[in-house]
């Protein structure tokens, strides 16, 4: 079964140019001069017309959470919605986070996350594992990941009793991560201290979603950054810190970046786009000031007044933020984020939006925030050769996946829920309500299947498989 994707512009995160792409089953076997096949040597099984298109390698979103069981409730994607819903947008490679809990084996975690998963992704999946529990146990199974082709796992500097380690665990966990070859991802805030500014401002009645940001305050980033920073520096370990969204944050990753140290970092969708004070001024008949709750995540939305979504695209261009990934967590208004009306610190953090990173991050080309190369190098090449999976992901080159998006600059994207507008996550609302988009994702292909043409979606639970993922191909 061959498919020839022709006329299009190829676009890699080394640049674009005009090439027909040949794919045979699973695999890209071919970049063709254009117009190969009007020379008659090439007579393929199907073929798809991308003139005036970008093919591109299908997204790598590197940070998803699944069924991720969070403040007292379930992150309302599975793996089979949020897996169709990131497939509907371009993206064709999650990489979700498996969870060992306090108390519990980094074994039944991981195993669990299987369960959860396997049979159920339209599209190919690996995990990170989070370890939320350094202790004898956790640091003997670190050892086993990279034979799961788990080479990343992550701790908290937040959440104080339920993910958290003191910085002892931290310790400990980078000098084995260090030997093993393995990445540290880091929620770098500064829990316990959030956590008493959190008391504070609810004992004196500042219980709306607003003030979950303010307690958050960037100072409780930037020094956790730093202290994570330090302490890879000590131990060796290469550093990922995850979604970032304080400029002072970046500060610290430059700064440690300038020195040589294997640090790195992504931000995300929300913290280019949406800000503390859109947040602040939301309001709606069924919600009053409520309505706030729909942007509560962690890292919290920044001031727009203190510049850091201008400092973040500005970061993704001088490589001081290396990449994008959603941190897809979505919850519901309904039973949900419901859970924290009159106690902030009740809403359940997280943003849903596995399905338009892809389209977000292209508006930012249309725009001029970034080259239509770094698009592509910052959602799905670097994701790919951070996480260990480039080669086969993350490129359209003869050898690789054939994952492929064709993507439509004429195109036009209105995104939201209710009314005509069709997101395809599992939620009762959408953070990105109103946003338009000057671009399409109109035919997706994993691994030669076609999963979304036109408005048509032809893919399957199943299809995905398990990526046992490589080191980093990032490190320095
Ligand atoms: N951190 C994440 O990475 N995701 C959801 C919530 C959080 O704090
Ligand atoms: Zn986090
Ligand atoms: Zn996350
Ligand atoms: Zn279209």
């Amino acid at each position: 079964m061959t498919t020839l994707i022709k006329n299009g512009t190829v676009v890699n995160a080394t640049g674009a140019t005009p090439a027909d792409v040949l794919v045979d089953g699973e695999t890209i076997v071919a970049l063709l001069a254009p117009g190969s096949t009007a020379l008659g040597q090439i007579d393929a099984d199907t073929v798809i017309d991308a003139a005036g298109k970008y093919v591109i390698p299908g997204g790598v979103d590197a940070h998803t959470h699944m069924e991720l069981p969070f403040g007292g409730t379930n992150a309302s994607d599975t793996f089979e919605t949020g897996t169709r819903a990131a497939a509907w947008g371009g993206t064709t490679s999650i990489i979700d986070f498996a969870v060992q809990r306090y108390g519990e084996r980094v074994e039944e975690g991981l195993a669990a996350w299987h369960a959860k998963a396997d049979g159920n992704c339209a599209i190919d999946y690996g995990f990170h594992q989070i370890i939320g529990g350094v202790d004898e146990f956790s640091l003997k199974a670190m050892e086993t990941l990279v034979d799961e082709g788990i080479t990343s796992y992550k701790l908290f500097m937040a959440y104080p009793g339920v993910f958290y380690s003191d910085d002892a665990q931290i310790l400990k966990a980078m000098q084995r991560a260090a030997d093993l070859g393995l990445l540290t991802m880091m929620h770098a805030e500064n829990g316990p201290a959030i956590d008493v500014l959190a008391e504070q401002l609810v004992s004196q009645g500042k219980t709306d979603p607003y003030f979950h940001g303010i307690a958050r305050a960037w100072q409780m980033e930037e020094e956790a950054t730093h202290r994570a920073i330090m302490l890879a520096n000590l131990t060796g370990a290469p550093l990922y810190v995850v979604h970032v969204s304080a400029k002072q944050a970046v500060e610290q990753l430059a700064w440690a970046r300038d020195k040589g140290q294997n640090v790195f970092g992504e931000t995300c969708p929300q913290y280019l786009y949406l800000s503390l004070e859109e947040q602040l001024g939301a309001r709606s008949d069924d919600y009053g000031a409520f309505e706030g709750a729909k942007w509560v995540c962690s890292t919290p939305l920044r001031s727009r007044a203190e510049g850091h979504q201008d400092s973040m695209w500005q970061a993704l261009r001088t490589n001081d933020l290396q990449m994008v990934s959603t941190d897809h967590c979505p919850f519901c208004m309904k039973d949900q984020k419901e859970l924290g009306r009159g106690d902030f610190r009740a809403i359940p953090n997280g943003i849903g939006s596995v399905e338009h990173r892809m389209d977000l991050m292209y508006q930012g080309v249309v725009t001029g925030e970034i080259s239509l190369a770094r698009w592509v190098e910052l959602t799905s090449t670097t994701p790919a050769r951070m996480f260990g999976l480039y080669g086969k992901k993350g490129v359209i080159a003869p050898g690789a996946d054939a994952d492929i998006v064709v993507y439509d600059p004429n195109g036009h994207t209105s995104i939201g829920y209710g009314e005509g507008k069709t997101h395809h996550m599992n939620m009762d609302h959408s953070a990105w309500e109103g946003f338009e988009i000057d671009g399409h994702v109109d035919t997706v292909i994993s691994r030669g299947r076609v999963l979304v043409d036109g408005g048509a979606y032809l893919g399957s639970p199943g299809h995905g498989r398990y990526l046992k993922r490589g080191l980093s191909q990032y490190l320095i």
